[in-house]
């Protein structure tokens, strides 16, 4: 059991951004699940996935991996021999916990593919001939400048077959779309427990840090990173899970 999020359940004098802080990871599985409509499918199916397309003997990467959720959904479905996953965020209260979490569930299951978690910028980070590459929620905190380096890098670093599963919030070309979707997202948002002031200021904190694109600016971008054809496999509401195969 994690502790339940109320960091923005009482009037803030002023609302900073929104930043992967210790007090963030003490609720962070709390908070990721009341808050991302779909997110316990696309672990799960991340994980399944990942266990078509991994290949002997190349790396796994999961950037961005918060607590290593998708890491440990793909421990449980890789059975190629000789994979390693890495496992990578630049939040160093979140490296920290990601380990914790993962050494207990190397005592609790045997023979997992063995991971290393590292605390690193992904867009600065090497990355060794890797089959799967996962970006679960995290494209959408990279500065909009750097996403297609990011992408670019990571389509070089893929060994032929391999996949990108890239997770994203979407935002919407036609109004009503953006409308319709958000609103729902609200509404989710509330059945999950949080109030009106909880959904307010939280977006405050995180409108300036997390900037979401539309699919179809993620498919063109995709395409000139070098991916042969991308689709998306999940929506839920405004969030998303996309394909781009190498
Ligand atoms: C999950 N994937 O549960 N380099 C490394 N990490 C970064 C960077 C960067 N430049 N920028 C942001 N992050 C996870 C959820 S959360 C999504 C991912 C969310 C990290 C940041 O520290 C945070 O841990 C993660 O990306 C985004 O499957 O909270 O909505």
């Amino acid at each position: 059991m994690t502790d339940r999020d109320k960091l923005f359940a009482e009037p803030l004098a002023q609302i900073g951004d929104f930043a992967f802080d210790a007090e963030v990871v003490r609720v962070f599985p709390d908070m990721i699940k009341r808050s991302v409509p779909g997110y316990p499918t696309i672990v799960e199916t991340t994980g399944l996935i990942a266990g078509q397309y991994a290949r002997p003997d190349t790396l796994i990467y999961d950037l961005g991996c918060s607590l290593g959720a998708a890491t440990q959904s793909m421990r449980r479905h890789v059975r190629a021999s000789g994979c390693r996953i890495i496992a990578v965020d630049n939040s160093a209260p979140m490296v920290e916990r990601c380990g914790e979490y993962l050494r207990a569930q190397d005592a609790m299951v045997e023979e997992l593919t063995p991971v290393e978690v590292l605390e690193g910028d992904i867009t600065r980070f090497p990355l060794q001939p890797c089959s799967v590459v996962v970006l679960n929620f995290t494209l959408q905190f990279i500065t909009p400048g750097q996403r297609l380096d990011l992408l670019s890098a990571i389509q070089q670093a893929l060994v032929p077959g391999g996949l990108l599963i890239l997770s994203e919030k979407l935002a919407f070309a036609d109004p009503r779309t953006q409308h319709s979707l958000e609103t729902m997202h609200y509404a989710f948002k509330r059945a999950n427990g949080y109030s009106e002031l909880e959904i307010a200021q939280k977006r405050s904190a995180i409108e300036k840090v997390m900037l979401p694109d539309t699919l179809e600016t993620h498919v063109d971008r995709l395409c000139q990173a070098g991916f042969s054809h991308s689709h998306s496999w999940f929506q839920s509401l405004n969030f998303c899970s996309m394909m781009a195969h190498k």
